[in-house]
């Protein structure tokens, strides 16, 4: 035999008896972190044979894991749809409508030797079992053969804590076109996140086609804060983006914002003004100096034209008409335009979600506010039977800066570390708010300062991964020195997607 055959040979030898890494459920860096892990102590080897079982219902959430589970390993798995063999190898999907506790994105993973069983009682808790999955696949295989990603076994038990988990695109301060909205889709459906709130008009730029006012795009959708060229959605490409977000799990939220925040709508259409002159575009960054004519019966026309062309392409419940900042809006005028709005979204088949500012007009118990800056307005929104959505500035902004030093976004809130971002409650942040007045948490990235994809995935990341931690994991599993090491361990997953994350140093990050 030569030295070097038998080298190799001392080597396998080696290879085979040294013992594999230990293994231990309760121990994987999961965000958000489960309900309920219990650790069996052995191993799946995920390899090339291992074949996805989906019944014909959740064909297309099998193709979506075969996707994902080849897109971590580079290996081409099998689906196999239709009823398999129950003692059988692989891994498993299944709807279990006897499992009501689950609700309707929990889902349960039971991952033994041979075999791995996701069990739903509907898709969506498929969906979001497929993403604790992924992150359960090792980034490099056992011995770096690329022959077997060992998983470890145990079981796991898992649903949101609250209903409404949401993350905010401002694509009007600077427009951003499809294909980064659906990468956004992508990035945030991997953390469990369920709703995009998309706010498409302000000041600066008009963004969804509206075909009864069609200058709202061709003038209002012409420019950007900073006069670059803006742009804006066809109602088809809004529809691919709804398709999109659907097939991910996430509900579309579309946003326009009134009665201020509209030069962009007000330059379109001299109508629109009470002094019949359209004012030239606007590419700054003030905020509060617009407003709609509240007393001219164009402008509610205006609204319901609006309305129910954006309700038709809405398929969730929710229209987000905004509220927020309208500086140049008596109180008096403010409070009957709100009411009034709030009539056309009910006619349109759908529920209201303003900024906190809208509460005080008198909301239907249908409605939603979400609060940003003044927590009284959330109690005034409760008071009169409305949810509440957190969205408080000082937290969860993502265009705040990190700290002094960061280059992008502003710091008018808060500077926001990420220790800051996740080191609060929800549940007792607003003194006087219910559990039950609380239907979840909302982050959003305005995007005066934020021009190019990699610019928002600095901001959003990795903070929002804490804020989907908050909106999805019981209070008992929330902590931030275990959750800094999850994070941490996160790295090299967050670079094999790509995503240009701040590297905070309150967190040792893996290599
Ligand atoms: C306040 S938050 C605004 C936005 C700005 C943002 C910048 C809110 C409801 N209004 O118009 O873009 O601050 O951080």
């Amino acid at each position: 035999m030569q030295k070097t055959t038998i080298l190799f040979a001392l080597l396998a030898l080696l290879a085979a008896c040294t013992p594999l890494p230990p293994t231990d459920l309760s121990q994987a860096s999961l965000i958000p972190y489960p309900v309920a892990v219990t650790t069996g102590g052995e191993r799946f080897a995920l390899q090339a044979q291992t074949t996805i079982y989906a019944p014909p219902a959740l064909e297309a959430l099998g193709t979506y894991l075969v996707e994902t589970l080849t897109a971590a390993t580079r290996q081409p798995f099998a689906l196999e749809v239709g009823s398999p063999d129950p003692a059988g190898k692989g891994i498993h999907l299944a709807l279990d409508a006897n499992q009501p506790e689950l609700g309707a994105e929990g889902y349960q993973l039971t991952i033994a030797e041979k075999r791995i069983d996701l069990v739903a009682s509907q898709p969506a808790g498929i969906f979001r079992g497929s993403q604790t999955l992924r992150q359960l696949v090792p980034l490099v295989s056992r011995d770096s053969s690329n022959r077997y990603w060992d998983i470890p076994t145990g079981t796991i038990t898992d649903y949101p804590h609250y209903a409404y988990r949401g993350a905010m695109l401002d694509v009007s301060r600077h427009f951003f076109g499809v294909p980064d909205v659906k990468r956004f889709i992508d990035l945030i459906a991997a953390f469990k996140i369920n709703f995009l709130h998309l706010h498409l008009a302000d000041d600066q730029g008009w963004r969804i086609e509206i075909k009864s006012w069609p200058q709202l795009t061709t003038i209002g959708g012409r420019t950007a804060v900073g006069g670059g060229p803006g742009g804006f959605y066809t109602q088809d490409d809004y529809r691919e983006l709804v398709r999109y977000a659907q097939a991910r799990f996430v509900t579309i939220v579309p946003e326009i914002d009134m009665p201020g925040h509209t030069n962009a709508a007000l330059a379109s259409y001299p109508e629109l003004n009470c002094n019949g002159i359209a004012p030239p575009l606007y590419t700054g960054t003030e905020v509060g100096f617009s407003t709609l004519c509240t007393d001219q019966e164009i402008t509610y026309q205006f609204i319901d034209d609006v309305v129910r062309e954006l309700a038709a392409l809405t398929p969730g419940p929710y229209l987000h008409i905004g509220g927020d900042e309208s500086h140049v809006t008596d109180l008096e005028d403010y409070i009957p335009f709100i009411n009034r709005v709030q009539e056309i979204v009910h006619t349109h088949g759908k529920q209201m979600i303003g900024w906190d500012e809208v509460a005080h007009a008198s909301l239907s118990k249908s409605s939603v506010v979400q609060y940003w800056a003044q927590a009284e307005n959330a109690l005034r929104g409760t008071s009169q039977g409305a949810k509440v959505i957190l969205s408080p500035a000082h937290k969860v902004y993502l265009d705040m800066q990190y700290d002094s030093t960061t280059h992008l976004g502003l710091h008018w809130a808060a500077y926001i570390e990420v220790d800051s971002a996740y080191n609060w409650s929800p549940e007792t942040l607003v003194p006087g708010l219910n559990e039950d007045d609380i239907l979840g948490l909302e982050s959003p990235l305005w995007t005066e300062t934020v021009t190019t994809m990699a610019d928002i995935e600095y901001l959003v990341f990795p903070r929002l991964l804490g804020h989907a931690e908050l909106g999805w994991s019981p209070v008992a599993v929330r902590n931030w020195a275990q959750y800094r090491v999850r994070l941490g361990a996160h790295a090299p997953r967050l670079e094999a997607m790509g995503i240009n994350f701040y590297r905070s140093k309150r967190v040792d990050w893996a290599r």
